[in-house]
Order: structure tokens, then sequence, then C-alpha cells
């Protein structure tokens, strides 16, 4: 794809998020990994500059893998509540419904959140499926296995494209035997707002004439790198001014990949971090699945030397992801965590 072809394809201004009336759409840059690699490495750069959000197609993730994993995680919600139960509650890990965290965030959601170390997949899966426990496990694992893969060819890429000379210092961390990184399966049934409803909680969607509610509330992702793959309905929106959100289109046949917090931070704030949500559709299921690539507890985020120069001094002080993660949990959903670790 033509980067020309990049960039929002109808703009209206609409200063408040909910009750707004979506009159933009955006085409967020497709990348084709199986074109020339310099090239892709450029595209994904500025990608990464401008909105933080892109898609990946001709990706390499096998189709059985997901389509296996979209298998299990449909089985999965399908099942009576309180067999879900039996997965939860979400402390982080395991299965919830509507609340999100533990500061009181609520949305129209229901999710299973795995750690993806291995001995922790094999574990939850026995809560999970109770009939066929390695079966969810072998898919599960293998579905992390190749997005992992991916992600780590999207930061190489990305780190070429910055002219980082360790061109494998953002994957290593995600490579790491101790990386903290999650999967999130989430499923979003229908809601149907009534108009009373509607003034208070619901977004109006003119392009369907309809309302919906929403499902995943205004966040950054606090990780490096987000891989994301839904079904064929929308409902994920991008803040790209402040105040603005923009539909993107879903795309079963691509991958929508996202810059973390700690990205922004590596990059000493060249990526961008967006903040995004998803809303529920009012007559479809959207169902979601969403690889947080993360280091190891204990690593220490920093930007690496290039990307540091005396007109481009730090912008954040290092820390640990440990530390970060701990912030993330004592805030609201809606928090900007990032500002609080900027240097003076
Ligand atoms: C947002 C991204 C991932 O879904 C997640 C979420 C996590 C959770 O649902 O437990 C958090 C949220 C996410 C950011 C702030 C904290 C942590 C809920 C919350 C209020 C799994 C993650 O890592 O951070």
């Amino acid at each position: 794809q033509d980067i020309q072809s990049f960039g929002v394809n109808m703009v209206v201004a609409s200063p408040t998020p909910i009750r707004s009336e979506k009159l933009q759409v955006i085409d967020l840059p497709i990348i084709d990994l199986s074109l020339e690699r310099s090239e892709v490495s450029r595209l994904i750069v500025r990608a990464c500059e401008e909105y933080g959000f892109f898609k990946v197609i001709n990706h390499g993730v096998p189709e059985h893998i997901i389509a296996r994993m979209e298998e299990e995680s449909l089985n999965f919600f399908g099942k009576p509540v309180a067999e879900k139960q039996q997965a939860g509650p979400a402390t982080p890990f395991g299965y919830g419904c509507k609340t999100i965290g533990f500061t009181g965030d609520l949305g129209e959601v229901e999710y299973l959140l795995l750690h993806t170390n291995p001995l922790s997949i094999a574990q939850k899966s026995i809560s999970i499926s109770t009939t066929d426990s390695a079966k969810f496990r072998s898919v599960v694992s293998g579905y992390v296995e190749a997005v992992r893969e991916l992600a780590c060819e999207i930061l190489d890429l990305m780190a070429e494209g910055l002219w980082v000379h360790d061109t494998s210092s953002f994957s290593r961390l995600i490579r790491d035997v101790e990386s903290d990184s999650v999967f999130r399966l989430n499923h979003y049934p229908p809601v149907l707002c009534s108009s009373n409803n509607n003034n208070i909680c619901c977004s109006k969607d003119v392009i369907n004439n309809s309302s919906s509610k929403v499902g995943f509330g205004e966040h950054s992702d606090p990780q490096i790198l987000t891989i994301l793959r839904s079904n064929d309905v929308g409902g994920l929106e991008i803040s790209l001014d402040h105040g603005v959100w923009v539909p993107v289109s879903p795309d079963p046949t691509a991958f929508c990949v996202n810059v973390g917090d700690l990205l922004q931070a590596m990059t000493n704030g060249k990526f961008v971090s967006v903040r995004h949500r998803a809303l529920t559709n009012t007559f479809k299921s959207r169902m979601s699945m969403a690889y947080f690539g993360a280091p190891p507890l204990h690593a220490r985020v920093t930007a690496p030397p290039e990307l540091v120069t005396p007109t481009k001094p730090s912008l954040y002080r290092p820390f640990t992801w440990a530390e970060y993660k701990k912030t993330a949990y004592s805030l609201r959903l809606g928090d900007s965590r990032l500002e609080l670790f900027r240097n003076c």
C-alpha cells in the first residue's frame, strides 16, 4: 500500500467524545509485510509517529492458528455463566465480566485475561476448559507464540527504521522467558440502548443509525506493543486529536498493531501511545483478541542512545516495568500514567 493513501479520508471536527455524531472514518496505514524490508520499516516508523496505530497484512501468522483460537474463544464465551465464572474472578488473570482493573472501571464486556507464561497458561486452562483443557492450552500457546513472533519482527523493523544500532533491543524484552506479556480475549455482547440511556452513556453512530455503549473505556496500553485481531464487527475507536474519536474499520484479514506507553518511552517520545476505546455494536457481538507484549518485571525501560541527543534529551526518567505496572493498576483506566514518569 502506498504511503500516499495513509490518512483520514473525511474529517469533521466533533469535540465531544460521547454522544458525538461520528462523521469521520479513518484509513489506518495498511502495511504489507511482504514488501521490501527497508520500505516496510520506513512505513512502520511513519505510522507510529503519526497514528501510533497501523494494520499489517501478509503477516505470516498461519490462518489455521487464528481460526482455532477464534473457535476456542467463541466456545468459551458461549458457555453458561456459572461455567465461565470457574475461571474467575480476574485478579487480574481469569474471567471477568464488566469490571475492569481494581479501581472501579466498568464496561460492557466479558473477557478472559491470561499471562503468556507457559506454566500459567497450563494452570489456567484447567479452570477454563474442564472438558478439554489440553486442547485449550495448545491452541492458546500456539497463537501466543505466533503473534509474539510477529510482534518481535515488527519491533526489529521499528529499530531498523529508527536507525537503532542494536536492532534486537526492543524485541529482546518480549522474547525473554520472563517477559510479562499478557493475552486477552474480549466479547462485547450486542447492547440495545434506550433513548433515555442515549443521553447518558451512548455514542450515536450516524453511519449505522444506531447507538453504542462503551465496551472498554478510553485508555492507552501500558506495555510495549499490542497485536489485536477482531472479527468483522467494528467498535475500535482511536483518539487522534484530543477529544475526537475516529472509528477504525474492522478487518479480519489484518492485525491491528499499536504502540504502548513503554514504546513511547523507549523511543523517547518519537512514537505515540494513542488512546483508544471499544464500543459495543447494537446488533452483533464483537470479539477481539489482543496480545500485549511486555518486558520482564525487573527490566529497566530506557531509550537507546541513538534516540537521545543534546537537542532531544531524555523525556522520561528510567523506570522498571514493575514500577510502571504498579502505577497503572493503582490508577483509573483512562488516567495518563506516562506523564508521571516525565523528566522535570
Ligand atoms: C489496558 C490494556 C490491557 O487490556 C490490560 C488492561 C488492565 C486490565 O484490564 O486488567 C488495566 C488496563 C489495561 C490499564 C490500567 C489498569 C490495568 C485495567 C486498569 C484499570 C490487561 C493492561 O495491561 O492494562
